[in-house]
């Protein structure tokens, strides 16, 4: 460790770069939590020292381990965590830092944004092994939800957005979407149920990751799902419900072109009932009274997980 009264003393945009966390982060960690340069004067120019930097980069590793910011900064301040130990005091993922039940806007993830941009960048270059391992670790480290919503959304819409824009770039949303699939099923731990809930895509739908996710995050919370996938025939998917009789269905519609009204009317009832979920922006604003929208996946976990509890809807 360089000499910490000589060494250079860095500024914000370095450092953010350095450690791949947001410049803003770094100002929130200074304010909220008193994690930032040793030296620093009001209205000056924040410049990081190396037992700063020391401090930023445990704070850092804490935070994407799951810890929230609050506990790390103390852990970090209280110098009970020295980088040369990393690991030694806190278990690994798997070892139980319990995932938090969604609930409504995910914890901001630090870094998401730089991480979302260097997915991008991968996926852009059609380097699928970047971006699978990229992806499965953000679902190792933050669970689904999180790494979904504010790591692999972003990358997808702007994904779609150049397509709109430009027509090109079909072949990058095709990489993306085989990437995702596979690190989701790779991160689904295995459920058994004798009545697993029911997902599927509407009729001609060729959209899934939703429903990938969804089965993922179902998993996550101990529920077993039974995947039907893109594009399931109005006359299989009611065979489906007929045959297995679900205690939930849930029918994925990405364009209106797909999300019809009759589909979800044509539905069998069955004792006992199967609760019904339509998700997706393709489905009308007025959909059967039976039938439950899920407009985000979290809203789709709560009442999912609701209607699985037994409780009412
Ligand atoms: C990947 C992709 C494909 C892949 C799908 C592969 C696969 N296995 O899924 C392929 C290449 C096959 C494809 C094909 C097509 N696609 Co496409 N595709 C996409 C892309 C990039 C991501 C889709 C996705 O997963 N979105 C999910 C998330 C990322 O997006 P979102 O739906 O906006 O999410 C919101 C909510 O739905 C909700 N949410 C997010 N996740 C979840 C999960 C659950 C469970 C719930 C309940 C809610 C929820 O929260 C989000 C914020 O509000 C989108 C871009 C986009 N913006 O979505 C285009 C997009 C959906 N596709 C589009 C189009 C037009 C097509 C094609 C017609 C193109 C063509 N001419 O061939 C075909 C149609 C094929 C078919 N028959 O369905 C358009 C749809 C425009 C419209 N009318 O709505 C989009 C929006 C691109 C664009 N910007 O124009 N596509």
């Amino acid at each position: 460790m360089s000499d910490e009264r000589t060494a250079p003393r860095l500024p914000v945009s370095v450092v953010a770069h350095r450690l791949g966390i947001a410049p803003a982060t770094l100002r929130t960690w200074d304010r909220r939590y008193g994690v930032g340069p040793t030296e620093h004067a009001t209205g000056a120019h924040r410049r990081y020292g190396p037992q700063d930097l020391a401090r930023l980069e445990t704070m850092r590793r804490l935070v994407l381990e799951g810890v929230p910011p609050g506990e790390a900064a103390r852990v970090v301040l209280e110098g009970g965590y020295d980088p040369a130990t990393e690991g030694a005091q806190f278990p690994d993922r798997q070892g139980g830092l319990p995932l938090p039940e969604p609930r409504g806007p995910a914890q901001p993830l630090p870094g998401a944004d730089e991480i979302a941009r260097g997915l991008g960048r991968a996926a852009t270059s059609l380097d699928s092994d970047a971006v699978l391992r990229c992806f499965a670790e953000q679902l190792a480290r933050h669970g689904v939800v999180p790494a979904w919503e504010q790591v692999m959304v972003p990358v997808l819409v702007a994904a779609g957005a150049r397509w709109e824009a430009t027509g090109e770039g079909v072949e990058v949303e095709h990489l993306l979407s085989e990437c995702v699939a596979t690190a989701l099923r790779q991160h689904s731990p295995p459920v058994e149920s004798d009545r697993p809930v029911l997902l599927a895509c509407a009729p001609n739908e060729l959209h899934t990751l939703p429903l990938l996710v969804l089965s993922a995050a179902l998993a996550e919370r101990g529920h077993a799902t039974r995947t039907l996938g893109a594009a399931v025939p109005a006359e299989a998917l009611l065979a489906a419900v007929r045959r297995t009789r679900p205690p939930a269905l849930f029918v994925w519609s990405q364009r209106a072109a797909t999300g019809h009204r009759g589909l979800l009317e044509a539905l069998p009832a069955s004792r006992p009932p199967t609760a019904v979920f339509a998700g997706g922006p393709g489905w009308p604003s007025d959909l059967p009274a039976r039938v439950n929208r899920a407009d985000g996946l979290g809203a789709a976990l709560d009442l999912m997980g609701r209607a699985l509890r037994g409780s009412a809807l």
